[in-house]
């Protein structure tokens, strides 16, 4: 076979295995540390359950992620993973699913590999939305995932502070709801309602105006100029709120 039969062959079947989300549609891309249970546990040394340097770091994976080329609207990260809402209109890669994929999962693997000295690394898969409805149920059941696992991880850790073995601990919060899960933590001396938010209920990233002071040289005059800049908001709202604060990013883009 020549070597231009290859190519031609090769080069239909790469175009056949192509996917593309649809044009019209939203994109969500969630990206989610592999293997990171082992990874948190033995190489980076960090506080149970939550660790601040290390949600830091994924804030700032999900900063640069807001750079490497698409157009994120908005971000949200809670434990390993983050989630990117990616404008309908956005057509980098001709909207091909692999290069989404993979260029995310390498540009995020990359960048949050480098703050720990330690390979870390991230798959990514992508989700077609077709309305608004969507994506805002999208993103509270995200919140809701965090939070849930946010107060299990919270009485798992505390019940082995205060000597549990993992499997003790792991069977007395099984079957627990949320309230006894509540309870156990204040017998502790936790209130769970008193944590800081962002254990509870991750963090939002969306590009936001803001007023800077900038200075003319000709006139010699300060003045006021609008900018946009990435903003991270610490304290996401609940439910319906989460709904109406998620619109009104939607709104302005
Ligand atoms: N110690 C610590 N571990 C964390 C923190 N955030 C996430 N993790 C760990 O990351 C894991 C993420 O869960 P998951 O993606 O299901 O596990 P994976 O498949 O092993 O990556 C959890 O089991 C936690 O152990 C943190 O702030 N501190
Ligand atoms: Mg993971």
């Amino acid at each position: 076979m020549k070597f231009e039969e290859i190519e031609v062959l090769m080069r239909k079947n790469e175009a056949l295995s192509e996917q593309y989300i649809l044009p019209e549609n939203f994109i969500i891309v969630r990206l989610d540390g592999k293997g990171f249970t082992k990874l948190t546990k033995e190489k980076l040394e960090l506080e149970k359950p939550f660790d601040e340097r290390f949600h830091l770091a994924m804030a700032a994976t999900m900063q640069h992620l807001f750079m490497v080329g698409f157009r994120v609207i908005y971000g949200y990260t809670q434990s390993d993973e983050i989630s990117l809402l990616i404008h309908k209109d956005e057509n980098t890669f001709s909207r091909k699913v692999r290069k989404f994929n993979s260029v995310l999962a390498g540009e995020a693997s990359a960048f949050f590999s480098l703050q720990f000295q330690q390979i870390g690394v991230f798959d990514c898969r992508t989700i077609a939305i077709p309305n608004h409805d969507m994506i805002l149920d999208y993103f509270c059941w995200r919140q809701e995932d965090s939070h849930r696992n946010s107060l299990s991880a919270y009485c798992y850790w505390t019940l082995i502070k205060n000597n549990f073995t993992a499997k003790q601990a792991a069977t007395k919060i099984e079957k627990m709801s949320q309230s006894d899960k509540n309870e156990l933590l204040y017998q502790f001396g936790i209130n769970y309602n008193d944590l800081p938010v962002w254990q509870k209920r991750g963090v939002g990233m969306y590009s936001k105006e803001v007023v800077k002071q900038g200075f003319n040289p000709v006139t010699q005059l300060s003045l006021e100029c609008m900018r946009n800049e990435l903003y991270l908001e610490t304290k996401i709202p609940i439910r319906e709120d989460y709904r109406l604060f998620l619109n009104s990013i939607l709104k302005s883009k």
